[in-house]
This record gives structure tokens, C-alpha cells and sequence, in this order.
């Protein structure tokens, strides 16, 4: 029996700066119902879904910049969209801000979770890639400060079995690294979702909008095919606020050919059934880990963290 999962990619459109929690749900339970309506069984939602990627702005008061976290999973703001996933019999993963206190203080992490079709969540990703500066850097085009408000993720990457496969999840810049989805391919994943928000233009100059697209595709393609696991990564595309932010939500196939692709920087949903069966022949071919891989040689990828060159 085949283990075939619909899945859809709900991209999302900008979400400015003014724009309330409702209203990005009302936008997010449209996705999901169009979702239903196209069979799917999982939805994927970009990463920090909720609001505007704020880590754009230098923001000094703390409360300011809490009001952008969620200080509980589910809340009222989102409860709807557990509602309507539970009844819908849909799972979902979601991207958000979260505030926790954890160990006897408050903890801020770029986070998400994976919710299954009963609104249960399953299990919580913390990002680990934390790109741009903590300090604001006035050279730059626009800031980027996922290290002033985000911890790094202290969960690694985990995979759950769930959905008929074994599931994995990352966000944004982890899709970059690929230890990200070797950890998984480790693990037998058989599918990995992830969420974005990756400016169309380089803060720090150069690199064409053209070559951000090629380089998030290049990311998603190789890190399916060399784990021979699906890939989807979903956006939150278009204009926020005067910043630019690239679309090119797509799902990859365990041979790393795109199997479904957005066109807009709007609101969109890409589906793709895919056969969780199609990734046994590359684990067991190409990418038979136990029958080619050499720890023994790799001893720099975890005993380094900077490259170090020739004397
Ligand atoms: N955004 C971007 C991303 O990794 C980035 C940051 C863009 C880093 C391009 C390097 C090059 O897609 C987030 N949120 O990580």
C-alpha cells in the first residue's frame, strides 16, 4: 500500500508592520480550507507566520519587542486555527516568535511545531541557523536581527514519526547548512518542512535578486536529493513595509526534482501527493548511508566551527 500524503504549501503574502493577529488568521484559515478542498492531509505555513519579520527592525523596548512572541501555544489568537485543523482532520506546521520561561528564566526562540490532524502538537523545532548581527549595523541595507531577538535552539533537530512517515522540520536559513538535513537524513526522514522569510535583496550589497532564488532552490533540491527525503519550504513572500521578501515556496521530491512551485508573492497554495515510498530507493542506492558514508573522515565537521586554511 502506498503511503501517499498531500501536502500543501500555504505561502503567505507580506504581513505589514500594522496588520493585527486576526486578520493573518483569517488569511490562514482561507489557506487551510482551500487545502481541504484540495485533499491535503498536512499544511505547511512560513516561518514566523503570525507577523511581520520584525527582526528587520531595531526595536530598544523589550515589551515592544515581546508583543511580537507568543507567550503560549495554542492562544486565543490562533485557536481558530487549531479549531478548523481538528476539524478539518488536517495537521500543520507553524512558525512562530515564541516566549517561554524555561530553567527560571524567560527564554526567546524562533520555533516551530508540528500539529496533527486531532490540533495535538507533536513536537517543537527551535532554529538553530540564526542568521544577521545582534548589534544594529547602520552600513547596512536593512538589519537583520534574529541574533539580538532569538536564542539559538537548544531542541537539534529531532524527526517524528507521524502522517504515515517520518516527518523532520527546520527554518529558513537552517535549510542553507546542509548538517541540517544530514542530521535528519540520519534519522530516516522521509519528509522535512520548513518555513522562510528571506529578504530579496543582500544587506550588505551585491547578489542579485535572481541568484537569492537560485540559492534557495539550489538549498532545497540538494538537501532532498542527498537525503533522499521530500522538501517543503513554504514563504512569506512580497512587500513588507517597503522590504522585499522572494516567493519560490516549492516542494522537492527525494530525486530533488521540484514537484510543486509558487508563481506569486501572494497569498498561495502549491500541493503535491507525495509518495513517502519514493524515498526508500535512494536510501538503499545512492544514499545507503550505512553501506558508503565514513564518519571517520569527517572529524572537522563537529570537532571545527570556522574553516582554518593552510599555513
Ligand atoms: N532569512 C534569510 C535566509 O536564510 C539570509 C537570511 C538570506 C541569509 C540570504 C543569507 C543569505 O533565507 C532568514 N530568516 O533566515
Amino acid at each position: 500500500m502506498t503511503r501517499i500524503l498531500t501536502v500543501a504549501g500555504a505561502q503567505m503574502g507580506p504581513i505589514q508592520r500594522a496588520d493585527d493577529r486576526a486578520s493573518v488568521i483569517e488569511r490562514m484559515l482561507a489557506l487551510l480550507h482551500r487545502a481541504h478542498r484540495r485533499g491535503a492531509g498536512l499544511v505547511v505555513f512560513p516561518e514566523l507566520a503570525l507577523t511581520t519579520f520584525f527582526p528587520r527592525w531595531v526595536i530598544d523596548d523589550q515589551a515592544e519587542v515581546d508583543a511580537w512572541f507568543e507567550a503560549g501555544m495554542p492562544n486565543p489568537a490562533v485557536q481558530p486555527l487549531f479549531d478548523a485543523a481538528r476539524t478539518l482532520g488536517i495537521g500543520f506546521y507553524l512558525g512562530y516568535a515564541e516566549l517561554t520561561h524555561e530553567g527560571g528564566r524567560t527564554r526567546r526562540f524562533n520555533t516551530a511545531i508540528l500539529v496533527d490532524e486531532t490540533g495535538t502538537i507533536l513536537g517543537k523545532y527551535r532554529k538553530v541557523h540564526l542568521p544577521g548581527h545582534a548589534e544594529p549595523d547602520p552600513a547596512r541595507l536593512h538589519q537583520h536581527l534574529e541574533k539580538r531577538y532569538f536564542e539559538v535552539g537548544d531542541l537539534g533537530f529531532p524527526v517524528w514519526r507521524t502522517l504515515g512517515g517520518v516527518m523532520g522540520m527546520c527554518i529558513c536559513n537552517d535549510r542553507r547548512w546542509p548538517e541540517t538535513y544530514r542530521v535528519m537524513g540520519l534519522q530516516g526522514v522521509e519528509m522535512i518542512l520548513l518555513g522562510y522569510n528571506t529578504p530579496a535583496q543582500n544587506a550588505q550589497g551585491g547578489e542579485e535578486v535572481h541568484l537569492r532564488m537560485m540559492h534557495h532552490h539550489l538549498c532545497i533540491q540538494a538537501g532532498a536529493y542527498q537525503n533522499s527525503s521530500f522538501v517543503v519550504a513554504v514563504a512569506k513572500a512580497g512587500l513588507e513595509d517597503g522590504h522585499d521578501l522572494i516567493g519560490g515556496s516549492c516542494i522537492a521530491g527525494p530525486t530533488g526534482a521540484i514537484v510543486a512551485l509558487a508563481t506569486t508573492q501572494k497569498d498561495e497554495l502549491i500541493v503535491a501527493d507525495c509518495d513517502l515510498d519514493q524515498c526508500a530507493f535512494g536510501k538503499a542506492s545512492v544514499f545507503d548511508f550505512a553501506a558508503h558514508r565514513r564518519p571517520e573522515h569527517y572529524g572537522r565537521i563537529t570537532a571545527q566551527t570556522g574553516a582554518t586554511p593552510p599555513p
